[in-house]
């Protein structure tokens, strides 16, 4: 049989069941990118074709942040120094700094300067085994702004050896020129910003802030509709700081995901779990804002929803440049079980971004891997940082 190339003596979590899959002393073959072979060593078939001897590591498909806010202008480390002095996270929202504060830093850079602030937040991510990242638009907040910053995420795609996957998030606050006129600025988002988004193809799908500081369910139904029309699925920000219902709303539209749910009630899980949208967990904002409710995983389990974890990247609410990170924070604040917490970076996290040919190790799927020297995969959730990644291969090819 003839590979492109062959990873020997490695252990392998293919992630095909909820019980990690585990092939032990396994081999893996790739040939034009794909996986043509997965399986135990001995079964591996005669072949010819370059080997890599793994020197016993543990592969596991290359890792999906579903959900990021990577490109951005500027920091906001004053305004975390601000929130150590006691001002909240919605106080400083509500005075124009939050969201609207890394809008001013982004419409002022150009492209060039967005992809060249964000290849840094990348690198973090991809040396930990990343192989996917989603990104999301929503600091532009008016067209050309939005269309810059998905553009933007584009580019990064071809500067790394990556997927990138874009979201349009400019429902993600109101800008201040619309103040009082909030119908307006919906109308802007559904009428001109997606469809042109839509026709460049600049986004893979439309996200939006559903919450009492952004839009409400009302305002994201008229957004939603808008990317129904324009033929791009959805996705929503739900139920972070209050239960505004975001749960039910994504899973109506039929929404690959909902993310963040701290406060989404078990009905809306539940009706979540019926449309197969998957509920995408956050603790590094979690963390950030030192929230005490945490997400209804007791819910999500009983309804069979699936969950996926992600770092939502964002200069805000969660500054985190780890998704290894994630994996610890997701087990110690909500109690995610290791298997849980690894299908949440691998499996489920495609189905968060409705990729189908990537998240488990299986015949056919992209060869997107991560090779981590660890014992047991436990460990990619145990360790309170470090980096145990000694390879990526993307497509195939070592990268
Ligand atoms: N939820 C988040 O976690 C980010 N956006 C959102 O809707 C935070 C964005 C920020 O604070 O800059
Ligand atoms: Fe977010």
């Amino acid at each position: 049989m003839s590979f492109d190339h062959v990873w020997v003596n490695a252990n392998l979590a293919t992630m095909r069941d909820d019980a990690l899959g585990v092939i032990e002393d396994g081999a893996i073959a790739a040939r034009d990118g794909r996986i043509a072979w997965v399986g135990p060593r001995a079964g591996l078939p005669a072949h010819s074709g370059a080997v890599t001897d793994s020197k016993g590591a543990w592969i596991l498909p290359g890792l999906i942040d579903c959900h990021t806010h990577l490109v951005f202008g500027g920091n906001r480390s004053a305004e975390f120094e601000a929130r150590l002095a006691g001002a909240s996270y919605e106080e400083i929202a509500r005075s124009g700094g939050g969201i609207l504060s890394t809008m001013r830093a982004t419409r002022a850079a150009d492209e060039e300067a967005l992809v060249q602030a964000a290849l840094p937040r990348l690198d973090a991510l991809l040396r930990e085994g990343v192989t996917t990242v989603e990104i999301k638009s929503g600091y532009g907040l008016e067209l050309d702004a939005e269309l810059k910053q998905l553009r933007a995420a584009r580019s990064l795609g071809l500067e790394r050896e990556v997927t990138i996957i874009t979201s349009l998030l400019a429902a993600h606050a109101l800008p201040p020129e619309f103040a009082g006129r909030r119908e307006d600025y919906v109308r802007l988002v559904a009428e001109q910003i997606i469809p042109r988004a839509a026709s460049e193809g600049l986004a893979d799908a439309v996200d939006a802030f559903c919450e009492s500081i952004a839009f409400t369910p009302e305002e994201t139904a008229l957004v939603f509709a808008s990317a129904k029309r324009h033929g791009l699925p959805v996705k929503l920000h739900a139920d972070q700081l209050t239960d505004c219902g975001g749960a039910g709303l994504a899973a109506s539209f039929g929404a690959l995901s909902a993310d963040h749910m701290e406060r989404s009630n078990p009905a809306g899980i539940a009706a979540m779990a019926a449309a197969g949208t998957v509920a995408v967990l956050l603790p590094g904002a979690t963390l950030t804002l030192r929230e005490k409710h945490f997400p209804d995983i007791a819910a999500m389990r009983e309804s069979g929803c699936r969950m996926a974890l992600s770092t939502d990247m964002n200069p805000g609410s969660s500054p985190a440049l780890s998704l290894l990170l994630m994996l610890n924070l997701g087990c110690t604040l909500f109690r995610l079980t290791v298997p849980e917490a690894l299908l949440g970076v691998t499996r489920h996290a495609a189905a968060a971004l409705g990729l189908v040919d990537r998240g488990v190790l299986a015949e056919g799927m992209r060869c997107d891997l991560a090779l981590y020297a660890i014992e047991r995969p436990a460990e990619l959730c145990y360790w309170l940082g470090g980096n145990p990644c000694v390879g990526r291969v993307v497509a195939g090819i070592a990268a």
